[in-house]
C-alpha cells in the first residue's frame, strides 16, 4: 500500500553558531544568480501557488486533495514566515496503487533478498527444534548482515518464545521469528509527513553513489502525485555532472533546480530555500554530494550546509535524509552513526534493495540507531521507491 506520509515533527532550533546567526544571510558565501528566475514567463506555470492557510486534513486516503487557487507566481523575494498558520497537519491521501504494479515491487524486493530468505528456509525444513537448528539460524542471521547484537537479541528472544509457547513444529518457529523480525523493524517503519511548513526542507546525504540524486528524482515524482510542488537544489556541487544529473530528473518531472555553475553548495542551498519561499512552493528537496564519515572536511561541511538552512528559515531543515546502499552490509551501521552525530538524521532511504542485498542491516539499525526508514529503493524506475513496511520487508527475508 502506497501509504506514505504521517509524521509530526515539531519545529527545531537551528544549528548555527552565534556568529553565523550574526552574520547577514546574504554573506554567507558569494552566489551567482539563481537559474531560472521566477519573472520569466514560463516558470510561473511551474509554480502554482496555494492558499496561505493549509489544507484540510483528509485521514481516510478516499479523496484527492482541492485544487489550489491559480495566482501569480510570488517575486523571488525573502518573505516573513507563515508557520504558525501551518499548524493544521496536512496528511495527503494515497493514490490507489494498481495490484499489478505492486506485485512486480514486492517480487522485485523479495527476489533481491533471495539469498537471506533460501538460508532461512532451508533452516527450517525437516528440521528439528534443537541446538543445531539455533546454531544455523544464528550463521544465517549473521549471514544475513544484522550483526552480532541483533543476532543474539533476535535468538535469545526466539528461545524464549519458544519455550513460552512450547512449540514443536519447525514451521511454528519460523513463524514465531517472523513475528520478532517484525516487532524489532516495527519501530522503523514511520512515514514521511508533509504540510506542516511551507516549504518543507528537505537535505539528502549519504556516502558516494549510494542513490541519493536518483532518491531525490523519484521522490520528486511521487510528492507531486501528492498534489505537492517541489523544488529541487543541486547542493552537489562536486561534479559538474550531478547537476546534470538532477537536472534530467527535474525536466522529467517539470520540476525546477536551483543550481550554480561553481560554489558552495550552503550558498546554493541558500538561495533554494529562498527561492521555494518566495514560491510558496511545498517542498524543498536538496541533493548533496556524496562523502564518506571519515572525510572530516566534508562532513564539517555538511554540518554548514544544515546551519546555513536554519538561516534561511527558523524552523528549516525539517527532514536530514540519510540514504545508504543495503548492500553495504554492515558499514551501513556505521553511516547511519556517524551521519546521525554530525547532523541529526530524521530519516533514512535504503536503496538497492533489489540488488544482492542481505537485508538484515535493518535489524541492526532497529537495535543500535533506530532512525525511521521513509523509503526502500527497489530499481532504478520513480516507483521503484517505496514506503518502508515491516511486515512486507521480513516476509521478503523470511521467504514467506
Ligand atoms: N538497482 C537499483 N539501483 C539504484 C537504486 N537507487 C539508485 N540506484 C542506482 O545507483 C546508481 C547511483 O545512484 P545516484 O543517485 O547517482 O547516487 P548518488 O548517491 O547521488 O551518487 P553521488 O552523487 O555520486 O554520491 C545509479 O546508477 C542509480 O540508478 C535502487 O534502489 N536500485
Ligand atoms: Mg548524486
Amino acid at each position: 500500500m502506497f501509504s506514505f506520509f504521517k509524521r509530526f515533527k515539531g519545529s527545531k532550533e537551528p544549528d548555527a553558531t552565534p556568529e553565523e546567526l550574526q552574520t547577514a544571510p546574504e554573506s554567507v558565501a558569494p552566489r551567482t544568480p539563481v537559474e531560472a528566475p521566477a519573472s520569466t514567463a514560463p516558470q510561473a506555470q511551474a509554480f502554482p501557488t496555494r492558499p496561505a492557510a493549509p489544507q484540510p486534513v483528509n485521514t481516510n486516503g478516499a479523496q484527492a486533495a482541492p485544487a489550489r487557487a491559480a495566482e501569480p507566481v510570488t517575486p523571488l523575494q525573502a518573505e516573513p514566515e507563515e508557520e504558525s498558520a501551518l499548524e493544521t497537519v496536512e496528511i495527503v491521501p494515497p493514490p490507489v496503487p494498481e495490484a499489478a504494479a505492486k506485485k512486480s515491487w514486492l517480487t522485485r524486493l523479495k527476489s533481491g533478498l533471495s539469498k537471506t530468505s533460501s538460508n532461512l528456509t532451508g533452516i527450517f525444513i525437516g528440521a528439528k527444534i534443537d541446538e543445531d537448528l539455533y546454531e544455523e539460524l544464528e550463521t544465517a542471521l549473521l549471514m544475513s548482515d544484522a550483526g552480532v547484537d541483533a543476532t543474539e537479541f533476535l535468538l535469545e528472544a526466539l528461545r524464549e518464545k519458544v519455550r513460552a509457547e512450547r512449540l514443536t513444529e519447525p514451521q511454528q518457529v519460523k513463524t514465531a521469528l517472523r513475528t520478532l523480525l517484525i516487532d524489532l523493524l516495527k519501530p522503523l517503519e514511520k512515514s514521511l509527513m508533509l504540510g506542516h511548513a511551507q516549504p518543507l526542507v528537505m537535505m539528502i546525504a549519504g556516502v558516494n553513489g549510494a542513490g541519493k540524486t536518483t532518491s531525490i528524482g523519484k521522490l520528486a515524482k511521487h510528492l507531486q502525485s501528492f498534489d505537492q510542488s517541489v523544488l529541487l537544489a543541486a547542493g552537489d556541487t562536486f561534479r559538474a555532472a550531478a547537476r546534470e544529473q538532477l537536472a534530467i530528473w527535474g525536466e522529467r518531472n517539470n520540476v525546477t533546480v536551483v543550481s550554480q555553475e561553481s560554489g558552495d553548495p550552503a550558498a546554493v542551498i541558500f538561495d533554494a530555500v529562498g527561492a521555494a519561499r518566495a514560491r510558496k512552493i511545498d517542498v524543498l528537496m536538496a541533493d548533496t554530494a556524496g562523502r564518506l564519515p571519515t572525510q572530516l572536511h566534508l562532513m564539517e561541511e555538511l554540518r554548514k550546509v544544515k546551519r546555513v538552512i536554519g538561516k534561511a528559515m527558523d524552523s528549516a531543515p525539517h527532514e536530514v535524509l540519510l540514504v545508504i546502499d543495503a548492500n553495504t552490509g554492515q558499514n551501513a551501521l556505521t553511516q547511519v552513526k556517524a551521519f546521525d552525530d554530525a547532523l541529526g538524521l530524521t530519516g533514512l532511504i535504503v536503496t538497492k534493495l533489489d540488488g544482492t542485498a542481505k537485508g538484515g542491516i535493518l535489524a541492526a539499525i532497529a537495535r543500535q540507531r533506530p532512525i525511521p526508514v521513509y523509503f526502500i529503493g527497489v530499481g532504478e524506475k520513480a516507483e521503484d521507491l517505496q514506503p518502508f513496511s515491516a511486515e512486507e520487508f521480513s516476509d521478503a527475508l523470511l521467504g514467506s
